[in-house]
């Protein structure tokens, strides 16, 4: 009997519980923003993230700027690049940088929310930008030599494929600046 009041008690409780963290919005983690802005220059200087290590708090911003050609910026992981995340996540603004000289219209931003290290590529398939080193980092873990830029640079060239994601998602496109 008082078992079963009890559970009783569980169940309701978990019945009022459930609509205060389901909702979409709350799925996206937000910070406070720092005001700081970290640009990443794809495409410079050939097939390359310019810089391809940034080094960012919680809170910063780190924003593309695309260079000629069609380039995009897609997140992977530490040991897959020039693939997505295995679990649907990351992000990816689709290709829509593509310019023929200067700079984009359009830049890609996103929120560092974590000192975790964001890992991330080029998902340019014809000519194989990833695997030829159009892939960077934000928060490279320093202390730890096996999980380098450089060793990820490595995996990236012996790559078999280079996946484009299926999904546009996470970060913002904005009019860029300064164009
Ligand atoms: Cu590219």
């Amino acid at each position: 009997m008082f078992a079963k009041a009890i559970s009783f008690a569980l169940l309701v409780t978990g019945v009022l519980a459930a609509p205060t963290c389901t909702a979409p919005e709350e799925a996206t983690k937000t910070v406070p923003l720092t005001g700081v802005t970290h640009s990443v220059i794809a495409g410079f200087n050939g097939l390359n993230f310019e810089p391809n290590n940034v080094v960012a708090e919680i809170g910063d911003v780190v924003q593309w700027e695309f260079l000629p050609a069609n380039h995009s910026v897609a997140q992977s992981s530490f040991g897959n690049p020039c693939q997505p995340l295995a679990d649907g996540s990351g992000f990816f603004p689709g290709f829509e940088f593509a310019v023929t000289e200067g700079e984009s219209k359009n830049v890609f931003q996103i929120v560092v929310e974590s000192h975790r290290p964001i890992w991330y590529y080029c998902p340019q398939t014809t000519g194989n930008h990833c695997q030829r080193g159009m892939v960077g980092v934000i928060n490279q873990d320093f202390n730890n030599p096996a999980f380098s830029l450089a060793r990820h640079m490595e995996l990236a060239a012996e790559a078999d494929t280079s996946i484009i994601p299926e999904t546009i998602q996470g970060g913002e496109v904005l009019v860029n600046p300064n164009p």
